[in-house]
């Protein structure tokens, strides 16, 4: 790490409730969006770890709503794991480390929004799926979150990013980046383009069933890639679902779907070898025995029907969103190599079609269980 982002880390570091000595910190490389460090402190003599993570203000603009969501969400689960006499609380709920002010998070002279975490010890994340097990954890673990975020109380949280998962919208972004064709890239997207812009039939198909009113909104994750499951180094076991900057009102299979699309194929989201990204049965079986175990008490038949389909559709927006990042110039994500954003479109467009070719046998399962 550059010296003046270790001088900037110490004074993020100082701001927060912290009762040690700041040792060191190194950058965790994890998401696309914001920027996060493992911070070590000597606390009476003994190592403890923190997260620093600094919100990404250009695509979280109000970071007062994400921390009001974040501390609303994590107190809620907190109270109920230990209503529920859970041991090891802090490494199944985020806890939010006030600023010395009390303040979810601190906001610095350059205009930089920072918060803290408890490091959540021996515990993994994985960027790809290996097993159907680790499928399993995470459907679980997701399940479990939506359900106790069901009685969440108090008014309705805060769209952090308003119209996140409306494809409609991200298709009409799409369109029109196509159009201006502002970085003279499109003519290197042909193939993707037109694949994209023929899968417009299923783009209106989960906003007309919320409009009709035939899907609930509720509290959702939106977020559910896989590498935001913490899975216990020994056991393997889910413990904790991170990265709630997106937790607000939404549908379910947004949820789900953003699962079959992070756990069902062991690949890597910018897999070169697109021979293989293949959605594999025996992954989605798992997936979704594990999400109904946790789910099956609230989810309503109407929302079980689409289940499926959910993750070719969040599928295919995702990679119309990487799409549209690198037909804008990679703007939005963070890239670590030219046509990164063109490579992980196509991952995900390779995966729409295995899912297409499945989905009737996914659903049939959906309905067996
Ligand atoms: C971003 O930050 P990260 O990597 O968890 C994005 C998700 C995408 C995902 C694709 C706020 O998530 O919507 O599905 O990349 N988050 C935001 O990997 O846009
Ligand atoms: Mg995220």
């Amino acid at each position: 790490m550059p010296i003046y982002q270790e001088q900037k880390l110490r004074d993020v570091s100082r701001q927060f409730q912290i009762y040690g000595e700041f040792m060191h910190a190194e950058p965790c490389k994890i998401g696309h969006i914001n920027e996060t460090y493992t911070a070590t402190y000597s606390q009476g003599g003994v190592l403890v770890r923190y997260i620093h993570q600094k919100i990404n203000t250009g695509v979280f603009k109000d970071p007062v709503a994400v921390m009001s969501n974040v501390m609303r969400v994590t107190q809620h689960l907190r109270a109920k794991l230990i209503a529920q006499g859970s041991e090891d609380v802090t490494r199944k709920a985020l806890t939010v480390i006030p600023t010395h002010s009390g303040k979810p998070f601190y906001m610095n002279g350059g205009g930089e929004a920072w918060r803290t975490f408890v490091f959540i010890e021996r515990a993994q994340t994985f960027e790809a799926v290996q097993t159907p097990a680790q499928a399993r954890e995470a459907g679980f673990a997701f399940g479990a979150f939506q359900n106790l975020l069901a009685d969440l109380p108090g008014e309705r949280l805060a769209d952090t990013i308003p119209d996140f998962h409306h494809t409609r919208k991200r298709f009409t972004t799409l369109q029109q980046a196509i159009e201006s064709d502002h970085c003279n890239r499109a003519k290197l997207a042909k193939k993707e383009i037109a694949f994209a812009l023929k899968q417009e039939p299923i783009v209106d198909v989960l906003l007309n069933a919320l409009a009709d009113g035939r899907l609930p909104e509720r509290a959702t994750h939106n977020d559910t890639k896989f590498n935001n499951v913490m899975l216990d180094a020994d056991s393997g076991k889910a413990l904790c679902v991170v990265d709630l900057d997106t937790v607000m009102p939404g549908l379910v299979l947004y949820d789900f779907g953003d699962m079959v699309r992070t756990t069902t194929s062991p690949t890597l989201e910018d897999e070169l070898d697109l021979s293989k990204v293949k959605m594999h049965f025996p992954m989605f079986e798992a997936l979704t025995r594990g999400y109904l175990e946790a789910a099956s008490g609230f989810l309503t038949s109407a929302e079980r029907s689409y289940l499926a389909f959910a993750g070719r559709l969040i599928t295919f927006t995702i990679g119309i969103r990487f799409l549209t990042d690198f037909l804008l110039g990679d703007t939005y994500f963070r890239v670590h190599r030219a046509a990164h954003n063109l490579d992980r479109c196509r991952t995900q467009f390779k995966l729409v079609e295995s899912i297409a070719r499945q989905e009737s046998a996914m659903q049939k399962l959906v309905d067996s269980i």
